[in-house]
C-alpha cells in the first residue's frame, strides 16, 4: 500500500528456498523501493504451510549482511592471509580465462577442477552451472559423493527409482520408523504431519544414537551404536522370517532374491545383533514383531545413517525391509527415502554433453585434499573453481584440504556471497547473488512440487549469479555455442520442456503456469500417487532387487550385509578410550551456510561437542569446559556439553562451523575421514573415532590468540 512514508509500490515476489533441505519451501518476498522488506512463507503451499524454519526466517539478515561480497577481488600477499584489492569484472574474467588458457595449453583442460555442491539446489545455478561450461571445456568432472552417494545408489539399485510418498499420506500410517533421520532439525515440515499421524494413533520409533529433538517426541527411541544399523536391519529380518511375519507370497511375486536374503538374515539372531548394536535382544524382537504386525508401516531414513564405511550396505539393508513385510505400494506404508527421482531434469538439455568430448576423468569430491596434494596427477590439478560450496569448512579431512588450497602453483577462483574459509585461500574472489537476486527452478527431495523462483531485487553491488558468471567465462574462453549464451529463463524453459516431453510426472507443469502460480504439484495420473502402487519397478528384473546382480557384476556383495565400518573394527564402546563421533546437522545452519548470521550464531552458541556424563567424568570433563577433540587425522577445540543426549561411547559435534569464526581456527572436519564408503565412493564423516580431553587452563590464552584476523581490503 503506497503512502507518504513508503512512496514506492509494494511488490510481492514468489520464490523458493534454495538450500539443501528436503522441504524446498515456497517463499514470498515483499519489495519496496527496490529493497526486500519482508521474507515469509507462502501460506498457500500444502507442505510449507505458511511457516519457515528457524534458520531461514531471518533470511534478510543473510541477504543484507554487512559482510556480503560486492566486488571482484584479487589476492594481495600470501595465500590465506586475507589481503585483497578490488578489481573490475572485466579484469577478473580476463585474468581467469588467460590463466585457464595457459593451463590448458600446458596440461590439458583436465587440469581444471570445478568444485561445487549444494549452496543452491536450483536447476540453473546448480544443474546447468555444474555441467555446460565444464563439458565444453573438457574440465575434470566431480564425483558428487559428499552427501548421499551410498544411499542414493543403494535405493536406486533396489527399487529402480527414488520415489517417496506424499508427506500428507503419513496420516494413514500406523507405524512410522524414522531411522537415522532428525526431521525436527533437517526437514521440519514433516513434523506437523508426523504429529497428526501420532494423534491418530500411529506409533513413532526413532532409531538414532543421539537423543535428538525428533527422538524426544517419539513413542520409542532406540539407540544403536553408530554404523551398526546394517546388523540391526538384518536382525529385524531374522525375527520377521523366523516368526512367520514376512509376507512370503508378496515377496515371491514382487522381489528377486528373498530366499537368499532370508539365509543371510539367519546369521543375525537377536542375541548376536544385540552384541553388535548395543540394543537389547528383547527390544529388537519387539520392534520386529511390531513392524510385522502393524500396517501400514512406513520406514523413513535419510543420509546421516550412511556416512561410514559400511554405508552402502546399511542403506541396502534398510531399503529391503519394507519389502519383507509387503508394505511397498501401500498408502501410508513403504519406504520414504527421497522424492528426487520424480523430476530428474533432462540431462542432455541441462548439460549438452553429447555435443562435447567425453569427460576426461572424475575426481571424488570427498578426496579433494588428497587430489590437490598429489593423489591426482597426469595432469595434476592446476586450477580449482569453487562455487556453491565451502570445502575448507565442509569437506572431510580439512587439514589436507587446507594444504591443497595453500599450494602456490594452484590457481583458485571462489565465487561466493561471503569471505568463507575457502574464499580466503582464493587468488580471485567473485561476488555471488543471493536467491532473492536470481531466477531459478526447484524440484524437491522431500516433497512433490516444482517451485519457480522469480528475481525479487537487483543484485547487491556487482554481485552476479552463477549462470551469469559462467556465461562471461564462456565468452572469455571464446566458446560460441548458443547454449552457453542463453538467458536464465530460456535455459530453464528449455530444460522444463525437454523433461516434460518424456516424463509424465511433469505433465501440465509449464513455465507459464509456474510463473503465474509460483509452484505446481507433480502429476500422478499415469503412475498413481503412491510410489510403486502398480508394483512395476524400473529395475533390470522389473522387481525389487533384494539380490542385486548389477552389484555382483561390479564385484560387490549382491545381498546386504553388515561389517564393522572402517575405523570401528575392534572398537569396544566403554572399553576403548576413543568415542564414536557423529557430526550431523546443526539446528540453525544448513551445512556451513548461515553459520555467519549473527542472530543464528547467538542461538546456536559456541561450537560444542555433546558427551555423556559418564564419559565426561572418566575424562575429568565438566560442562562448559574447553576440550581437545583428536582423531587419526587432526584435532580441534570445542566446548563440552555434558548431556545424556549422547549415549555412552558416542559424542556429537554438529557440522557447519566456520573455522575462521572458531577460536582455534579449526572445526570438526579437522578430525573427519576422507576414506570412501563401500558403495559409490560415499562420504564417511561418521567413521570417526576421537579422543576427547580437557584443555589445560594454561593454553586457553594461546587458543584465543589464534583467531584469524578479518580480511584486509585494499581498494
Ligand atoms: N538444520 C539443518 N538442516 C539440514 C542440514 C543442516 O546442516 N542443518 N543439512 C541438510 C543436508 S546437506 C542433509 S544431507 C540433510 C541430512 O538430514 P538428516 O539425515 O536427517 O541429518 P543428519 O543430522 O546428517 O543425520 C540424521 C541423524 O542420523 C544420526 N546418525 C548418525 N550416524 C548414525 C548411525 O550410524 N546410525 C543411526 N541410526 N543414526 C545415525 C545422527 O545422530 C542424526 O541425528 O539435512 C539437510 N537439512
Ligand atoms: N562433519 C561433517 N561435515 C559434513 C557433513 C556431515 O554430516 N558432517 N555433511 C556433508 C553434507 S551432507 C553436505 S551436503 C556438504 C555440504 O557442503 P557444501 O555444499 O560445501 O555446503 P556449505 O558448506 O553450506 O557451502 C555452500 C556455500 O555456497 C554458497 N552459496 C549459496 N548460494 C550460492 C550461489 O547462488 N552461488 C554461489 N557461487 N555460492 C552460493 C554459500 O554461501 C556457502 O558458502 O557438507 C558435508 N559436510
Ligand atoms: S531450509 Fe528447509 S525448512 Fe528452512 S525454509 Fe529452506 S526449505 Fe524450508
Ligand atoms: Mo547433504
Amino acid at each position: 500500500m503506497p503512502d507518504a512514508l513508503f512512496p514506492g509500490e509494494a511488490r510481492v515476489i514468489h520464490g523458493a528456498c534454495p538450500h539443501d533441505c528436503p522441504d524446498t519451501c515456497a517463499t514470498v518476498t515483499e519489495v519496496r523501493d527496490g529493497r526486500a522488506v519482508a521474507f515469509e512463507a507462502d501460506s498457500r503451499h500444502p507442505i510449507t504451510q505458511g511457516w519457515l524454519c528457524a534458520k531461514v526466517r531471518p533470511y534478510l539478515e543473510r541477504v543484507y549482511h554487512p559482510d556480503r561480497l560486492l566486488y571482484p577481488l584479487r589476492r594481495v600477499g600470501a595465500k590465506g592471509v586475507g589481503g585483497w584489492e578490488r578489481i573490475s569484472w572485466n579484469d577478473a574474467i580476463g585474468e581467469i580465462t588467460t590463466r585457464w588458457r595457459e593451463i590448458i595449453a600446458r596440461y590439458g583442460a583436465a587440469a581444471i577442477l570445478p568444485y561445487s555442491y549444494s549452496g543452491t539446489l536450483g536447476a540453473l545455478n546448480a544443474g546447468v552451472c555444474d555441467t555446460r561450461l565444464w563439458n565444453r571445456m573438457g574440465a575434470s568432472g566431480l564425483e558428487r559423493a559428499i552427501c548421499d552417494a551410498s544411499a542414493e545408489r543403494a535405493v536406486s539399485v533396489t527399487y529402480g527409482a527414488r520415489w517417496a510418498p506424499d508427506m500428507r499420506d503419513l496420516i494413514h500410517s500406523k507405524l512410522i520408523i524414522l531411522w537415522g533421520n532428525n526431521p525436527a532439525t533437517t526437514g521440519p515440515h514433516l513434523m506437523p504431519f508426523l504429529r497428526d499421524a501420532q494423534r491418530r494413533g500411529a506409533y513413532v520409533v526413532v532409531i538414532d544414537p543421539r537423543r535428538t529433538l525428533t527422538a524426544r517426541s517419539a513413542d520409542e527411541h532406540i539407540q544403536p551404536y553408530p554404523a551398526t544399523d546394517g546388523a540391526l536391519a538384518l536382525g529385524l529380518m531374522n525375527v520377521l522370517f523366523s516368526d512367520g511375519l514376512s509376507d512370503d507370497v508378496w515377496l515371491e511375486a514382487n522381489t528377486v532374491g528373498w530366499r537368499e536374503l532370508r539365509a543371510r538374515a539367519a546369521a543375525y539372531p537377536p542375541e548376536r545383533v544385540a552384541e553388535i548394536t548395543g540394543v537389547a535382544a528383547d527390544t529388537i524382537i519387539a520392534l520386529a514383531r511390531r513392524y510385522g504386525a502393524t500396517k501400514p508401516a512406513m520406514l523413513k531414513f535419510t543420509d546421516g545413517v550412511q556416512r561410514h564405511g559400511n554405508g552402502g550396505q546399511t542403506a541396502r539393508a534398510l531399503a529391503c525391509l519394507p519389502a519383507i513385510v509387503g508394505q511397498v505400494g501401500v498408502r501410508g506404508g513403504g519406504l520414504y527415502y527421497s522424492a528426487s527421482g520424480y523430476a530428474r531434469w533432462d540431462a542432455e538439455a541441462v548439460g549438452h554433453a553429447s555435443e562435447c568430448a567425453p569427460q576426461p576423468r572424475v575426481v571424488n569430491m570427498n578426496r579433494l585434499g588428497a587430489a590437490l596434494t598429489g593423489e591426482v596427477s597426469d595432469p595434476p590439478i592446476m586450477s580449482l573453481y569453487v562455487y556453491n560450496a565451502n570445502p575448507a569448512t565442509s569437506t572431510p579431512n580439512s587439514q589436507r584440504v587446507r594444504a591443497g588450497l595453500q599450494r602456490d602453483d594452484l590457481f583458485t577462483v571462489v565465487h561466493e556471497l561471503f569471505m568463507t574459509d575457502t574464499a580466503r585461500y582464493a587468488d580471485i574472489v567473485l561476488p555471488a547473488t543471493s536467491q532473492l537476486e536470481q531466477v531459478d527452478l526447484h524440484r524437491a527431495y522431500g516433497h512433490r512440487f516444482i517451485t519457480y523462483n522469480e528475481r525479487a531485487i537487483e543484485p547487491l553491488g556487482e554481485a552476479k549469479s552463477n549462470w551469469d558468471v559462467m556465461r562471461l567465462l564462456a565468452a572469455g574462453m571464446g566458446y560460441e555455442e548458443p547454449w552457453l549464451r542463453e538467458d536464465a529463463e530460456t535455459a530453464l524453459t528449455g530444460i522444463l520442456d525437454a523433461t516434460r516431453a518424456h516424463n509424465p510426472f511433469l505433465r501440465g507443469v509449464t513455465m507459464e503456469r509456474l510463473k503465474a502460480e509460483g509452484y505446481a504439484p507433480l502429476n500422478f495420473e499415469e503412475r498413481g500417487d503412491v510410489p510403486f502402487a502398480d508394483l512395476r519397478f524400473p529395475t533390470p528384473s522389473g522387481k525389487i532387487e533384494l539380490r542385486c546382480d548389477a552389484l555382483a557384476a561390479e564385484g560387490l556383495d549382491p545381498l546386504p550385509d553388515w561389517a564393522p565400518a572402517g575405523e570401528y573394527a575392534g572398537w569396544k564402546p566403554g572399553v576403548d578410550d576413543r568415542l564414536a563421533l557423529i557430526s550431523g546437522a546443526a539446528h540453525h545452519f544448513v551445512s556451513s551456510s548461515m553459520a555467519n548470521v549473527p542472530s543464528l550464531l547467538q542461538r546456536e552458541g559456541a561450537p560444542f561437542i555433546e558427551i555423556n556424563p559418564e564419559d565426561a567424568e572418566a575424562r575429568g570433563i565438566e560442562s562448559g569446559a574447553e576440550v581437545e577433540v583428536s582423531s587419526a587425522r587432526g584435532s580441534c577445540r570445542l566446548r563440552a556439553v555434558v548431556t545424556t543426549s549422547a549415549p555412552r561411547g558416542v559424542a556429537i559435534a554438529p557440522k557447519g562451523r566456520w573455522a575462521g569464526l572458531s577460536p582455534d581456527g579449526r572445526n570438526i572436519n579437522w578430525t573427519t575421514s576422507d576414506e570412501l564408503s563401500d558403495l559409490a565412493g560415499g562420504a564417511t564423516f561418521h567413521d570417526n573415532l576421537v579422543t576427547v580431553r580437557p584443555v589445560v587452563a594454561a593454553s586457553v590464552t594461546e587458543v584465543t590468540a589464534t583467531i584469524e584476523p578479518s580480511p584486509v581490503f585494499h581498494s
